[in-house]
Protein backbone atom coordinates (compact mmCIF):
# COMPACT_ATOMS: atom_id res chain seq x y z
CA UNK A 1 0.00 0.00 0.00
CA UNK A 2 1.29 3.39 -0.83
CA UNK A 3 1.40 6.30 1.51
CA UNK A 4 0.51 9.94 1.48
CA UNK A 5 2.16 12.83 0.70
CA UNK A 6 2.21 14.01 4.51
CA UNK A 7 3.16 10.45 5.88
CA UNK A 8 6.20 10.48 3.83
CA UNK A 9 7.13 13.76 4.76
CA UNK A 10 6.23 13.19 8.53
CA UNK A 11 8.69 9.90 8.29
CA UNK A 12 11.70 11.69 6.43
CA UNK A 13 11.64 14.22 9.01
CA UNK A 14 11.61 12.48 12.45
CA UNK A 15 13.95 9.14 11.23
CA UNK A 16 16.06 11.15 8.39
CA UNK A 17 18.83 13.24 9.10
CA UNK A 18 18.19 16.86 8.33
CA UNK A 19 20.74 17.11 5.29
CA UNK A 20 18.34 18.23 2.59
CA UNK A 21 15.60 21.16 2.68
CA UNK A 22 13.24 19.80 0.16
CA UNK A 23 10.53 21.24 -1.50
CA UNK A 24 7.31 19.92 0.18
CA UNK A 25 6.23 17.10 -2.95
CA UNK A 26 6.46 13.34 -2.82
CA UNK A 27 7.17 11.78 -5.76
CA UNK A 28 6.53 7.95 -6.26
CA UNK A 29 6.34 7.36 -10.31
CA UNK A 30 8.39 9.05 -13.24
CA UNK A 31 8.26 8.39 -16.72
CA UNK A 32 9.57 10.32 -19.35
CA UNK A 33 9.85 14.47 -18.41
CA UNK A 34 6.85 13.79 -15.89
CA UNK A 35 6.97 12.57 -12.33
CA UNK A 36 3.55 11.86 -10.18
CA UNK A 37 2.90 12.09 -6.30
CA UNK A 38 1.32 9.49 -4.38
CA UNK A 39 -2.12 11.67 -4.73
CA UNK A 40 -1.91 11.12 -8.41
CA UNK A 41 -0.76 15.02 -9.16
CA UNK A 42 1.69 14.90 -12.24
CA UNK A 43 4.43 17.74 -12.93
CA UNK A 44 7.01 17.99 -15.32
CA UNK A 45 10.80 17.59 -14.40
CA UNK A 46 12.79 20.40 -14.35
CA UNK A 47 15.87 19.36 -12.37
CA UNK A 48 16.25 15.46 -13.63
CA UNK A 49 17.71 14.84 -10.18
CA UNK A 50 20.43 17.32 -10.89
CA UNK A 51 21.01 16.10 -14.47
CA UNK A 52 21.52 12.64 -13.43
CA UNK A 53 18.15 11.97 -15.32
CA UNK A 54 18.84 13.29 -19.39
CA UNK A 55 17.31 10.11 -20.66
CA UNK A 56 14.03 10.51 -18.93
CA UNK A 57 12.76 8.58 -15.74
CA UNK A 58 12.47 4.98 -16.20
CA UNK A 59 13.94 4.91 -19.78
CA UNK A 60 11.99 1.20 -20.98
CA UNK A 61 15.37 0.42 -22.64
CA UNK A 62 17.44 1.57 -19.54
CA UNK A 63 14.94 -0.33 -17.41
CA UNK A 64 15.05 -3.67 -20.00
CA UNK A 65 19.12 -3.55 -19.69
CA UNK A 66 18.71 -3.03 -15.32
CA UNK A 67 16.11 -6.39 -15.18
CA UNK A 68 17.85 -8.25 -17.70
CA UNK A 69 21.22 -8.23 -15.68
CA UNK A 70 19.74 -7.87 -12.65
CA UNK A 71 18.13 -11.54 -13.55
CA UNK A 72 21.94 -12.53 -14.64
CA UNK A 73 24.37 -10.86 -12.18
CA UNK A 74 25.03 -8.25 -10.43
CA UNK A 75 28.14 -8.14 -8.29
CA UNK A 76 31.05 -10.13 -8.46
CA UNK A 77 33.71 -7.60 -6.96
CA UNK A 78 36.82 -7.50 -9.14
CA UNK A 79 38.47 -10.23 -7.42
CA UNK A 80 37.18 -11.87 -10.34
CA UNK A 81 36.33 -10.36 -13.92
CA UNK A 82 33.04 -10.11 -15.11
CA UNK A 83 31.94 -10.51 -19.07
CA UNK A 84 29.84 -7.12 -18.51
CA UNK A 85 32.99 -4.99 -17.49
CA UNK A 86 35.39 -5.07 -20.49
CA UNK A 87 32.51 -4.55 -22.81
CA UNK A 88 31.95 -1.69 -20.94
CA UNK A 89 34.83 -0.10 -20.63
CA UNK A 90 35.52 -0.67 -24.73
CA UNK A 91 32.20 1.21 -25.34
CA UNK A 92 33.11 3.78 -23.17
CA UNK A 93 36.26 4.31 -24.17
CA UNK A 94 35.75 4.70 -27.60
CA UNK A 95 32.44 6.94 -27.32
CA UNK A 96 34.35 9.42 -25.40
CA UNK A 97 38.25 9.17 -27.60
CA UNK A 98 39.83 7.79 -24.35
CA UNK A 99 42.61 4.40 -23.81
CA UNK A 100 41.41 3.64 -20.57
CA UNK A 101 38.40 3.56 -18.09
CA UNK A 102 37.97 3.22 -14.48
CA UNK A 103 34.52 2.84 -13.32
CA UNK A 104 33.46 3.42 -10.02
CA UNK A 105 30.25 4.64 -8.25
CA UNK A 106 28.99 8.23 -7.22
CA UNK A 107 30.33 11.55 -8.40
CA UNK A 108 32.48 12.24 -5.46
CA UNK A 109 34.79 9.09 -5.81
CA UNK A 110 35.00 9.65 -9.89
CA UNK A 111 36.54 13.26 -8.65
CA UNK A 112 38.45 11.64 -5.90
CA UNK A 113 40.07 8.89 -7.98
CA UNK A 114 41.08 11.00 -10.83
CA UNK A 115 42.94 13.25 -8.23
CA UNK A 116 44.71 10.54 -7.07
CA UNK A 117 45.48 9.10 -10.37
CA UNK A 118 46.91 12.53 -11.44
CA UNK A 119 48.74 13.18 -8.23
CA UNK A 120 50.62 9.31 -9.13
CA UNK A 121 51.19 10.58 -12.90
CA UNK A 122 52.88 13.69 -11.47
CA UNK A 123 54.84 11.72 -9.05
CA UNK A 124 56.03 9.20 -11.30
CA UNK A 125 55.71 10.44 -14.70
CA UNK A 126 56.18 14.28 -14.64
CA UNK A 127 58.88 13.95 -11.68
CA UNK A 128 57.19 15.74 -8.86
CA UNK A 129 58.90 15.23 -5.69
CA UNK A 130 57.37 13.45 -2.71
CA UNK A 131 53.98 14.90 -1.41
CA UNK A 132 54.72 17.84 -3.19
CA UNK A 133 52.09 17.70 -6.16
CA UNK A 134 49.75 20.44 -6.46
CA UNK A 135 46.20 20.51 -7.87
CA UNK A 136 45.10 23.95 -8.76
CA UNK A 137 40.76 24.46 -8.37
CA UNK A 138 38.36 26.68 -9.05
CA UNK A 139 36.71 28.85 -6.62
CA UNK A 140 32.48 28.24 -6.28
CA UNK A 141 33.64 24.80 -7.56
CA UNK A 142 31.22 21.84 -6.45
CA UNK A 143 32.82 18.09 -7.15
CA UNK A 144 31.36 16.14 -4.42
CA UNK A 145 30.83 16.04 -0.75
CA UNK A 146 34.17 13.19 1.06
CA UNK A 147 36.77 15.40 2.61
CA UNK A 148 39.35 15.47 0.32
CA UNK A 149 37.10 17.37 -2.02
CA UNK A 150 35.29 19.78 0.27
CA UNK A 151 39.26 20.34 1.87
CA UNK A 152 39.30 22.30 -1.93
CA UNK A 153 35.68 24.10 -1.49
CA UNK A 154 34.96 27.77 -1.07
CA UNK A 155 31.67 27.41 0.62
CA UNK A 156 31.65 27.60 3.74
CA UNK A 157 28.53 25.63 4.16
CA UNK A 158 30.16 22.68 2.25
CA UNK A 159 33.29 22.77 4.20
CA UNK A 160 32.02 24.37 8.07
CA UNK A 161 32.78 21.98 10.83
CA UNK A 162 34.70 19.37 8.88
CA UNK A 163 38.25 20.73 9.27
CA UNK A 164 41.43 19.81 9.07
CA UNK A 165 41.28 19.76 5.33
CA UNK A 166 43.84 18.25 2.98
CA UNK A 167 46.87 20.12 1.70
CA UNK A 168 47.85 19.99 -1.93
CA UNK A 169 45.44 22.42 -3.93
CA UNK A 170 45.33 26.09 -4.70
CA UNK A 171 41.86 27.97 -5.72
CA UNK A 172 42.09 30.39 -8.89
CA UNK A 173 39.00 32.41 -9.45
CA UNK A 174 36.86 30.25 -11.99
CA UNK A 175 37.16 31.82 -15.77
CA UNK A 176 40.23 33.79 -15.07
CA UNK A 177 43.23 33.02 -17.29
CA UNK A 178 46.00 35.47 -16.21
CA UNK A 179 45.64 33.64 -12.84
CA UNK A 180 45.40 29.96 -14.24
CA UNK A 181 48.81 31.02 -16.13
CA UNK A 182 50.34 32.70 -12.77
CA UNK A 183 49.27 29.53 -10.72
CA UNK A 184 50.72 27.15 -13.56
CA UNK A 185 54.54 28.47 -12.93
CA UNK A 186 54.61 26.04 -9.89
CA UNK A 187 56.55 23.22 -11.26
CA UNK A 188 54.94 21.19 -8.70
CA UNK A 189 51.27 21.52 -10.20
CA UNK A 190 50.08 18.55 -12.01
CA UNK A 191 46.80 18.89 -12.52
CA UNK A 192 44.02 21.78 -12.96
CA UNK A 193 40.29 20.55 -12.05
CA UNK A 194 37.41 22.51 -13.25
CA UNK A 195 33.54 22.29 -14.21
CA UNK A 196 33.16 23.35 -17.59
CA UNK A 197 30.40 25.39 -16.58
CA UNK A 198 29.70 25.52 -12.92
CA UNK A 199 26.66 24.10 -12.00
CA UNK A 200 26.45 24.54 -8.02
CA UNK A 201 27.71 27.99 -8.60
CA UNK A 202 24.12 28.66 -10.53
CA UNK A 203 25.30 27.29 -13.81
CA UNK A 204 28.29 29.61 -14.63
CA UNK A 205 29.19 29.41 -18.17
CA UNK A 206 32.82 30.93 -18.75
CA UNK A 207 33.77 33.29 -21.52
CA UNK A 208 33.79 31.69 -25.00
CA UNK A 209 37.39 30.20 -25.35
CA UNK A 210 38.02 30.01 -21.72
CA UNK A 211 38.22 25.87 -21.93
CA UNK A 212 40.44 25.97 -24.71
CA UNK A 213 42.59 28.66 -23.43
CA UNK A 214 42.76 26.70 -20.15
CA UNK A 215 43.40 23.51 -22.01
CA UNK A 216 46.52 25.41 -23.85
CA UNK A 217 48.07 26.91 -21.19
CA UNK A 218 48.16 23.70 -18.15
CA UNK A 219 49.53 22.12 -21.88
CA UNK A 220 52.23 24.13 -22.21
CA UNK A 221 53.20 23.16 -18.73
CA UNK A 222 53.27 19.59 -18.60
CA UNK A 223 49.77 19.72 -15.97
CA UNK A 224 46.87 17.50 -16.85
CA UNK A 225 43.42 19.21 -17.71
CA UNK A 226 40.57 17.36 -15.65
CA UNK A 227 37.33 18.04 -16.47
CA UNK A 228 34.28 17.33 -14.45
CA UNK A 229 31.58 16.94 -16.34
CA UNK A 230 29.84 15.26 -13.90
CA UNK A 231 26.98 17.36 -14.67
CA UNK A 232 27.34 19.18 -17.80
CA UNK A 233 28.50 16.32 -19.45
CA UNK A 234 25.81 13.05 -21.36
CA UNK A 235 24.57 15.37 -24.13
CA UNK A 236 23.21 18.13 -21.44
CA UNK A 237 24.72 21.15 -22.86
CA UNK A 238 24.02 20.59 -26.68
CA UNK A 239 26.61 18.50 -27.19
CA UNK A 240 27.84 15.13 -25.62
CA UNK A 241 30.15 16.64 -23.14
CA UNK A 242 30.53 20.48 -22.51
CA UNK A 243 33.93 20.47 -23.68
CA UNK A 244 33.30 19.41 -27.78
CA UNK A 245 31.47 22.89 -27.58
CA UNK A 246 35.48 24.04 -27.76
CA UNK A 247 36.47 20.76 -29.29
CA UNK A 248 38.60 20.23 -26.02
CA UNK A 249 39.84 16.67 -25.30
CA UNK A 250 40.38 16.58 -21.49
CA UNK A 251 43.43 14.60 -20.17
CA UNK A 252 41.46 13.58 -17.61
CA UNK A 253 37.49 13.27 -18.41
CA UNK A 254 35.15 12.32 -15.29
CA UNK A 255 31.49 11.07 -16.07
CA UNK A 256 28.85 10.34 -13.55
CA UNK A 257 25.03 10.90 -13.04
CA UNK A 258 23.41 10.64 -16.20
CA UNK A 259 26.40 8.17 -17.75
CA UNK A 260 23.64 5.98 -16.02
CA UNK A 261 20.80 7.74 -16.92
CA UNK A 262 19.47 8.06 -12.95
CA UNK A 263 18.78 4.36 -12.72
CA UNK A 264 21.72 3.61 -11.19
CA UNK A 265 25.22 5.03 -9.40
CA UNK A 266 27.71 5.12 -11.63
CA UNK A 267 30.82 7.39 -11.95
CA UNK A 268 33.73 6.92 -14.69
CA UNK A 269 37.04 8.28 -14.99
CA UNK A 270 38.83 8.41 -18.48
CA UNK A 271 42.40 8.86 -19.84
CA UNK A 272 45.04 8.19 -21.82
CA UNK A 273 47.20 5.00 -21.16
CA UNK A 274 50.61 6.98 -19.66
CA UNK A 275 48.28 8.42 -16.96
CA UNK A 276 46.00 5.36 -16.69
CA UNK A 277 48.73 2.83 -15.99
CA UNK A 278 50.37 4.81 -12.97
CA UNK A 279 47.15 2.78 -11.36
CA UNK A 280 48.65 -1.23 -9.96
CA UNK A 281 46.78 -3.56 -8.72
CA UNK A 282 45.98 -2.31 -4.86
CA UNK A 283 46.34 0.71 -5.33
CA UNK A 284 42.80 1.90 -5.79
CA UNK A 285 39.02 0.33 -6.34
CA UNK A 286 35.91 -0.54 -4.54
CA UNK A 287 34.00 -3.43 -4.13
CA UNK A 288 30.82 -2.04 -6.55
CA UNK A 289 32.72 -0.13 -8.89
CA UNK A 290 32.21 -1.35 -12.89
CA UNK A 291 29.96 -4.07 -11.73
CA UNK A 292 28.01 -6.23 -13.92
CA UNK A 293 24.87 -4.27 -13.26
CA UNK A 294 26.38 -1.04 -13.58
CA UNK A 295 27.81 -1.79 -17.01
CA UNK A 296 24.90 -2.87 -18.56
CA UNK A 297 23.14 0.05 -17.03
CA UNK A 298 26.00 2.73 -18.58
CA UNK A 299 25.98 1.23 -21.92
CA UNK A 300 22.03 1.20 -22.64
CA UNK A 301 21.65 4.33 -21.47
CA UNK A 302 24.54 5.69 -23.46
CA UNK A 303 23.00 4.36 -26.44
CA UNK A 304 19.94 5.99 -25.52
CA UNK A 305 21.95 9.37 -25.71
CA UNK A 306 23.38 8.52 -28.95
CA UNK A 307 19.90 6.83 -30.67
CA UNK A 308 17.70 9.91 -29.55
CA UNK A 309 19.93 12.24 -30.52
CA UNK A 310 19.72 14.25 -26.98
CA UNK A 311 22.62 16.25 -27.82
CA UNK A 312 20.70 17.84 -30.50
CA UNK A 313 17.56 18.25 -28.98
CA UNK A 314 19.06 19.88 -26.31
CA UNK A 315 21.39 22.41 -28.49
CA UNK A 316 17.66 23.67 -29.95
CA UNK A 317 15.70 23.66 -27.23
CA UNK A 318 17.85 25.14 -25.12
CA UNK A 319 17.83 28.28 -27.63
CA UNK A 320 14.10 28.33 -27.47
CA UNK A 321 14.16 27.77 -23.88
CA UNK A 322 16.28 30.78 -23.24
CA UNK A 323 14.53 33.01 -25.55
CA UNK A 324 11.29 32.33 -23.75
CA UNK A 325 12.77 33.39 -20.66
CA UNK A 326 14.15 36.53 -22.15
CA UNK A 327 10.85 37.51 -23.36
CA UNK A 328 9.32 37.37 -19.77
CA UNK A 329 8.39 41.09 -18.99
CA UNK A 330 8.46 40.81 -15.28
CA UNK A 331 11.00 42.35 -12.92
CA UNK A 332 10.98 39.28 -11.14
CA UNK A 333 13.32 37.71 -13.77
CA UNK A 334 16.67 39.71 -14.09
CA UNK A 335 19.22 37.38 -16.10
CA UNK A 336 18.60 33.95 -18.05
CA UNK A 337 21.94 32.39 -18.65
CA UNK A 338 23.04 28.53 -19.28
CA UNK A 339 23.89 26.56 -22.41
CA UNK A 340 21.69 23.47 -24.15
CA UNK A 341 19.36 22.24 -21.27
CA UNK A 342 20.64 23.33 -17.99
CA UNK A 343 20.10 27.11 -17.73
CA UNK A 344 19.43 28.88 -15.31
CA UNK A 345 16.75 32.25 -14.07
CA UNK A 346 18.10 34.91 -11.31
CA UNK A 347 15.40 36.07 -10.06
CA UNK A 348 15.01 39.41 -8.55
CA UNK A 349 13.37 39.63 -5.18
CA UNK A 350 10.23 41.33 -5.28
CA UNK A 351 7.54 42.56 -2.55
CA UNK A 352 9.61 39.86 -0.56
CA UNK A 353 8.97 37.00 -2.88
CA UNK A 354 11.67 34.94 -4.13
CA UNK A 355 13.04 32.38 -5.86
CA UNK A 356 11.72 29.69 -3.28
CA UNK A 357 8.16 31.45 -3.54
CA UNK A 358 8.03 31.12 -7.64
CA UNK A 359 9.25 27.72 -6.71
CA UNK A 360 6.10 27.04 -4.94
CA UNK A 361 4.32 28.54 -7.34
CA UNK A 362 5.83 26.58 -9.95
CA UNK A 363 5.19 22.98 -8.02
CA UNK A 364 1.29 24.15 -7.75
CA UNK A 365 1.27 24.70 -11.76
CA UNK A 366 2.46 21.27 -11.92
CA UNK A 367 6.25 21.74 -13.15
CA UNK A 368 9.02 20.70 -10.19
CA UNK A 369 12.12 22.98 -9.86
CA UNK A 370 14.53 23.98 -7.06
CA UNK A 371 16.68 27.40 -5.99
CA UNK A 372 20.10 27.69 -5.67
CA UNK A 373 22.11 30.32 -3.86
CA UNK A 374 18.51 31.57 -2.93
CA UNK A 375 18.01 33.83 -5.73
CA UNK A 376 18.71 31.03 -8.79
CA UNK A 377 16.17 28.79 -10.40
CA UNK A 378 17.84 26.03 -12.51
CA UNK A 379 16.23 24.33 -14.84
CA UNK A 380 17.16 21.18 -16.25
CA UNK A 381 14.64 18.90 -17.93
CA UNK A 382 15.10 15.60 -19.09
CA UNK A 383 16.64 15.62 -22.57
CA UNK A 384 13.77 13.82 -24.51
CA UNK A 385 11.43 17.11 -23.30
CA UNK A 386 9.80 18.06 -26.62
CA UNK A 387 9.52 21.37 -28.26
CA UNK A 388 5.68 21.15 -27.80
CA UNK A 389 6.39 20.42 -23.49
CA UNK A 390 9.01 22.59 -24.02
CA UNK A 391 6.46 25.46 -25.13
CA UNK A 392 3.86 24.23 -22.63
CA UNK A 393 6.79 24.67 -19.60
CA UNK A 394 7.57 28.25 -20.91
CA UNK A 395 3.90 29.06 -20.63
CA UNK A 396 3.41 27.93 -16.75
CA UNK A 397 6.86 29.73 -15.82
CA UNK A 398 5.61 32.57 -17.25
CA UNK A 399 2.61 32.44 -15.29
CA UNK A 400 4.08 31.45 -12.11
CA UNK A 401 6.45 34.30 -12.45
CA UNK A 402 3.84 37.04 -13.14
CA UNK A 403 0.90 35.58 -10.69
CA UNK A 404 3.52 37.66 -8.33
CA UNK A 405 2.18 41.06 -8.80
CA UNK A 406 5.19 44.52 -8.93
C1 LIG B 1 23.75 16.90 -3.66
C2 LIG B 1 24.80 20.81 -6.63
C3 LIG B 1 24.23 19.86 -8.74
C4 LIG B 1 28.56 17.77 -9.38
C5 LIG B 1 29.80 17.89 -10.00
C6 LIG B 1 30.65 16.10 -8.73
C7 LIG B 1 29.45 15.92 -8.08
C8 LIG B 1 28.39 16.77 -8.41
C9 LIG B 1 30.02 18.93 -11.05
C10 LIG B 1 29.31 14.84 -7.04
C11 LIG B 1 27.14 16.64 -7.70
C12 LIG B 1 25.07 17.33 -7.00
C13 LIG B 1 25.07 16.60 -5.72
C14 LIG B 1 23.76 16.95 -5.13
C15 LIG B 1 23.41 18.29 -5.61
C16 LIG B 1 24.10 18.37 -6.92
C17 LIG B 1 24.38 19.67 -7.46
F1 LIG B 1 23.77 21.61 -6.53
F2 LIG B 1 25.21 20.50 -5.44
F3 LIG B 1 25.77 21.41 -7.28
F4 LIG B 1 24.00 18.92 -9.54
F5 LIG B 1 24.30 21.04 -9.23
N1 LIG B 1 30.81 17.06 -9.66
N2 LIG B 1 26.20 17.45 -7.77
O1 LIG B 1 27.55 18.60 -9.71
O2 LIG B 1 28.52 13.79 -7.50
O3 LIG B 1 28.85 12.33 -5.51
O4 LIG B 1 26.72 13.55 -5.77
O5 LIG B 1 27.29 11.67 -7.32
O6 LIG B 1 22.65 16.72 -3.16
O7 LIG B 1 24.79 17.08 -3.02
P1 LIG B 1 27.82 12.78 -6.46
Amino acid sequence: MGISSAEAIRLEDQYGAHNYHPLPVVLSRGEGVFLWDPEGNRYFDFLSAYSAVNQGHCHPRIIKALVEQACQLTLTSRAFHSDQLGQAEKYLAETFGYDKVLMMNSGAEGVETALKVVRKWGYEVKGVAENQAKIIVCEKNFHGRTIGIVSFSSDPESRGGFGPFLPGFEMIPYNNLPALEKALQDPNVVGFLVEPIQGEAGIMVPDEGFLKSAYDLCKAQNVLFIADEIQTGIARTGKMLACDHEGVHPDVLILGKAVSGGVYPVSVVLTRNEVMNVIKPGQHGSTYGGNPLACAVARAALDVVKEENLAENAERLGKIFRDRMRAINHPMVSLVRGKGLLNAVVIHPTNGFEAWDVCLKLKELGLLAKPTHRHIIRFAPPLVITEEQIHECCDLIEAAITSFKV
